[in-house]
């Protein structure tokens, strides 16, 4: 049982991420319907509007507090609880996160700020929004520094020992954080802010941009490593084995931090004026941040098959019948990493250069995400919910929650892919993103693309309409699991808290050599950005005043 006050830190991080997902989740229920001209928007809302809500409060504000909740958590399991340095600095971080959240999503609301969650300028919004932004990011650096300072701590008190693997996987998750929002925190502090405040007249888009996808790729990653923390760590513990190879797990993440950052031109491919050795060189590069997701993917696979035989299980395949598809902790990972195959395979077509060109700007991308980010991702951190939330509370996970968790885990998946793939196909027909309703003028053969029964805006909003519920049960079991389920009386009735054992013996010490594998980064870095941004600035082209368009 980790202490009370940890707890409660991770209660409240908690809390709010599933405030913003009640909100985030409603404007996507919106935008379905807009967007297949069944719903009229009352005058004070508009598309653009809900879609940047929905976009920053799920993609931004629901993830980082649900994953700072999970690391948090986490680090006080694995290497004891916080000293009073850390606790201040963690609730610092959580309040300076929650008054940026809170102020990014007043100007949203309030139509001061409808620039989606990328903010591309041109588009200005009030300087308030972007302020607020940068509030959430020095937040949640806060808290990275506290759990970084816990570690460092630890690591002094046994020294010559392997870090926990969880407390490894979270150093590395948040050295990729905070490596990743220099790029944004140099946009937002020396052209957003002077420019919406009016200091400055025009901004240089294409250096605004570049900076953005520094962080913007690397972001994708900052959701998807505490997902596979899920996968390798406590996955094993939950079918009763172990995790199959503690320097493999290291190594994947040590490749993320490697490979996440010299790659953020593939966002940019159909931009005039990168020039394209730098957009080459920086597909190759996300070729190559393929592999640590691969690694992972045999790692689960080969654990599934060792849990399964060691249960007997044989045959080619009869493994699989044996691991525990009833818990739903379980069944709800597996969906996520099966719909990561298509996600994945998503992911290489938009790398890959001339394929790019089919897809950029389609709602091929936005059915991409919705099977990484929308699901891998989220359904493990719905599973993660279901007992961390309980361990936390020190309450129980009835049945009858469980039997809805199934129900919710099963609509998430079938409404998700429903949705993802009318968008995929939309996309490929050529129906672009972030735009609202578009009835091309009455063109008919235009309106014909759109009219399979997959490729189809009615199918995106029914899956989206299924979501929603599976979004509201969730929400209906996050409640129960706070406040109403009723306390265990006995600490060994407590629900787990799944950790697997991890063998240390073949790991290489050098895995745990920080400074190796942050200056290496760096270097990918400088490689791959210096130059490109050097002539940005330099011969930089004139700059743009900003459009308010809504
Ligand atoms: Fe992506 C756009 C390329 C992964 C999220 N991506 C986006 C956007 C988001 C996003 C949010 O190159 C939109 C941004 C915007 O608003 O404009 N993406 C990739 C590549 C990968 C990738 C190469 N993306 C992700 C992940 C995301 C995410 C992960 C969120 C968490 N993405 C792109 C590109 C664009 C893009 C372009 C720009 C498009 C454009 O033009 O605008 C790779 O990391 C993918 C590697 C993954 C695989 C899959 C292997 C998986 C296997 C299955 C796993 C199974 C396991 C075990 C572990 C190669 C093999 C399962 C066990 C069983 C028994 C089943």
């Amino acid at each position: 049982m980790i202490a009370v006050k940890d707890r409660k830190l991770a209660l409240w991080n908690i809390g709010i991420a599933y405030i913003a997902f009640i909100i985030g989740t409603f404007c996507g229920l919106l935008q379905v319907f807009v967007r297949n001209d069944s719903l009229q928007l009352p005058k004070f809302l508009d598309y653009y509007q809900i879609l940047t809500a929905h976009g920053v409060l799920l993609a931004l504000i629901f993830t980082a507090f649900f994953i700072f909740a999970f690391l948090i958590a986490g680090m006080s399991k694995t290497l004891g609880s916080f000293g009073p340095k850390v606790s201040l600095f963690a609730w610092i971080g959580l309040w300076t996160t929650a008054i940026g959240t809170t102020m990014a999503t007043v100007m949203i609301i309030s139509g001061k700020a409808s620039v989606l969650y990328t903010f591309y300028a041109p588009l200005k919004a009030s300087g308030w929004y972007y302020l607020g932004l940068a509030l959430f990011i020095i937040g949640t650096w806060f808290t990275s520094f506290a759990l970084l300072g816990h570690f460092v701590a630890w690591k002094k008190k046994n020294k010559g020992q392997f870090s926990p693997l969880f407390a490894y996987m979270t150093t590395a998750t948040l050295l990729l954080w905070i490596i990743a929002c220099l790029g944004v925190v140099a946009t937002v502090v020396f052209q957003y802010l002077p420019w919406a405040f009016g200091l400055t007249d025009t901004i240089n888009v294409e250096l605004s941009r570049s900076l953005f996808w520094y962080f913007g790729h690397p972001l994708v990653y900052f959701w998807l490593l505490p997902a596979y923390m899920a996968w390798y760590v406590v996955m094993p513990k939950i079918i009763g084995t172990k995790v199959f190879s503690d320097s493999l797990a290291r190594f994947s993440f040590i490749l993320f931090i490697l490979f996440s950052f010299p790659v953020g031109f593939h966002h940019q491919l159909t931009e005039p004026g990168i020039d394209s050795f730098w957009k080459f060189l920086q597909v190759v590069l996300t070729f190559m941040v393929i592999i640590p997701t691969l690694m992972t993917a045999f790692s689960m696979f080969a654990t599934f098959e060792i849990s399964g035989r060691n249960k007997g299980g044989t045959g080619l395949f009869g493994w699989l019948r044996k691991l525990p598809w009833k818990d739903v902790r379980f069944s709800s990972l597996f969906i996520a990493m099966l719909f990561f195959i298509p996600g994945g395979a998503g992911g290489i077509i938009n790398a890959s250069f001339q394929l790019n060109e089919l897809v950029h700007n389609t709602l091929w991308v936005v059915g991409h995400f919705h099977i990484t980010v929308g699901t891998p991702v989220a359904m493990t951190f719905m599973s993660v919910t279901f007992w961390l939330i309980p361990y936390l509370t020190g309450r129980e996970f009835p049945k009858h929650l469980q039997k809805l968790a199934h129900i919710q885990i099963g609509t998430w998946a079938i409404g998700m892919l429903l949705m993802s793939t009318a968008q995929h196909l939309l996309g490929l027909l050529g129906a672009p993103r972030r735009t609202a309703y578009a009835g091309y003028n009455g063109n008919e053969s235009a309106a014909e693309w759109f009219q399979g029964i997959l490729s189809n805006h009615v199918t995106m909003a029914i899956g989206g309409t299924i979501l929603f519920f599976s979004a509201m049960l969730l929400v209906y079991i996050v409640a129960n699991l706070m406040f109403v389920a009723p306390k265990v009386q006995d600490e060994k009735d407590l629900v787990e808290f799944p950790i697997a054992e991890s063998d240390t013996s073949h790991t290489a010490k050098f895995l745990e050599n920080w400074g190796i594998w942050v200056g290496i980064a760096v270097a990918l870095i400088v490689m791959a950005y210096a130059l490109p941004l050097y002539d940005m600035i330099q011969n930089a082209p004139p700059g743009s005043r900003g459009f308010i368009t809504w």
